[in-house]
């Protein structure tokens, strides 16, 4: 089948000097599973890759002593293939990587602008690589003589996958990665980050291939919404893929954008737009106002709240992480992700763009503006927002070209007068997109999709009618978070064997023993 999926996009790797090591992956990322085996003659990689299409050819790569695995994708090819001699064109992402690590050794991850996780094994020594962002999250554990590595964290975790033994000395410290508090002996790789490993020694190096810009440019009005309609232009562009994208719309300015810059994009070609929302709050009139400016093919799916509230299982599964915030920014998209359908889709977003702009921050005073763009710049981190597995548990792929690497420097690297400008927030974006937008979508006041869909309220509403008294409703979101990641990333278990309910009463239950 020819799909504009990437060549993998999840893998459990391990590497050791030992031959035959047993792998279990556990992936709520849907798709086929290829077994790989490389040798170098001094240590072996064994890895499960996951992927959509047929065999994933383009997502290994081997020369002399070095083997390469990609899971993802890159979106600075053309730049990248210019650095080859001869200005080579490399068939695959991931052999444009083993290319460019031959040629510059590790900085050549300074060099790359996508949306990956890599795991390469050169000599005795293992490579671990996130994309800036970290968006395809990356896990780890070590101990001498063995390194497995993981884009979902419960294919390490406990008995489910190769984590470390009972009794086995785990590496004293993995520097630069974040351990996880409810994995013990699992960390993830920071953004912007390359692990190396020396297996049978256990020893590490920390490289770091990018920072959030901490500088801030000031530019004309008109260059600065040149610049950011270019920048993004050429995001969208390289996100687009083969096939017809699909974009998920609110009708917000952010998805509005990256919809109309797709159909750009797509040259004459009809593109797919979807808009989800429950049988109490939507976006849909805003959502088809921009559809039928676009002339894109537009759906609309209504998940009732009960059952968007009763996937929040699946979005724990998918996201891993245990934020509320996050998790109910995250909860719509899984239950849209699960309803799109078979046929494995390229999904577009406009996730992330709040955040060098300062969108969820409804005040204009700029010392303020520029405290939240920064502390939001500073703790993105590890929070796996735009982790590809919440779309991939609906077998797709999606991809935020706001948080492209060139995207997001310009934005947050604004001046913070530019973001918010005549009494508006976003302006610059605003302003930017003006011609290809209804003025409507580029007036309209920021709606998150937390609160455009309702389930910010249904889930402190379920909460309290479970009888958690509503001072407790914070803390006891997060317990019902913590009980399911336990579930269905610690213990492994498929999120249909949860019963939310009694989660739910349980945690309800322990709130009002200790306020009572
Ligand atoms: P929001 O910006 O509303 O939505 C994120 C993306 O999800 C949208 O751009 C759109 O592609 C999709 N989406 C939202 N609502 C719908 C809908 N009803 N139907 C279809 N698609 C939809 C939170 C938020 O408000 O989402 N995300 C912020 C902030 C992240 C904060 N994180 C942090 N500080 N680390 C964002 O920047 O996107
Ligand atoms: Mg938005």
């Amino acid at each position: 089948m020819v799909t504009t999926l990437p060549a993998a996009t999840g893998f459990l790797a391990v590497a050791s000097p030992d031959s035959g090591v047993a792998l279990r992956p556990a992936f709520a990322a849907q798709g086929s599973r290829t077994v790989v085996r490389e040798s170098n003659g001094r240590q072996h990689l064994y890895a499960v890759l996951l992927h959509a299409g047929a065999v994933p050819d383009g997502s290994v790569a081997r020369r002399g002593g070095t083997a390469v695995l990609l899971a993802g994708e890159l979106y600075n090819q053309p730049d990248l293939c210019s650095l080859l001699p001869d200005g080579a064109a490399a068939d695959s992402d991931v052999h444009l990587v083993l290319a460019l690590l031959d040629r510059y050794g590790v900085s050549a991850f300074r060099l790359l602008n996508g949306r990956f996780a890599v795991v390469a094994m050169l000599g005795n020594r293992v490579l671990l690589a996130t994309d800036h962002a970290g968006s395809v999250p990356l896990y780890v554990t070590a101990r001498p003589g063995q390194v497995a590595a993981a884009t979902e964290a419960k294919s390490l975790a406990g008995t489910a996958g190769v984590g470390v033994p009972p009794g086995a000395r785990s590496l004293a410290a993995l520097p630069g990665a974040r351990s996880l508090a409810a994995l013990p002996g699992v960390c993830q790789l920071r953004a912007g980050m390359v692990l190396e490993i020396d297996v049978a020694k256990g020893a590490t190096d920390v490289h770091r291939t990018w920072r959030p810009p901490l500088e801030r440019r000031i530019l004309p009005e008109g260059e600065a919404t040149d610049l950011v309609r270019d920048t993004l232009r050429h995001a969208v562009r390289a996100r687009t893929g083969t096939d017809t994208p699909l974009v998920v719309i609110s009708g917000g300015i952010d998805s509005s954008s990256v919809a109309a810059l797709t159909v750009e994009a797509a040259g004459g070609a009809t593109i797919d737009t979807l808009a989800m929302g429950s049988e109490h709050d939507n976006e849909f009139p805003e959502a088809r106002t921009v559809a039928e400016h676009l002339a894109t093919r537009h759906s609309e799916i209504i998940v009732p709240t009960a059952d968007l509230l009763a996937q929040l299982p699946y979005a724990v599964w998918a996201a891993e992480t245990t934020n509320v915030d996050i998790i109910e920014y995250l909860l719509p998209l899984t239950a849209l992700y699960l309803r799109v359908g078979d046929t494995p889709r390229r999904i577009l977003t406009g996730y992330g763009a709040d955040i060098p702009l300062g969108g969820m921050h409804r005040e204009g005073r700029l010392p303020a503006l520029e405290q939240a763009v920064s502390h939001d710049m500073a703790t993105f981190d590890g929070l796996n927002e735009m982790t590809p597995v919440l779309s991939a548990v609906g077998g797709h792929w999606s991809t935020h070209p706001f948080w492209d690497r060139e995207v997001l420097a310009v934005l947050t690297s604004l001046e913070a007068g530019l973001k918010h400008r005549y009494g508006r927030d976003k302006w610059v974006l605003r302003t930017a997109m003006a011609d290809l937008l209804p003025a409507t979508t580029v007036n309209r006041p920021k709606l998150g999709v937390h609160e455009g869909s309702g389930t910010t309220a249904a889930f402190s509403a379920l909460l309290v009618s479970a009888g958690v008294p509503p001072s407790q409703l914070r803390e006891a979101k997060y317990l019902v978070l913590q009980a399911l990641f336990r579930r269905v990333v610690a213990n492994g278990e498929h999120p249909d064997a949860v019963d939310f309910a009694k989660t739910v009463d349980e945690v309800a239950g322990m709130q009002r023993r200790s306020v009572g």
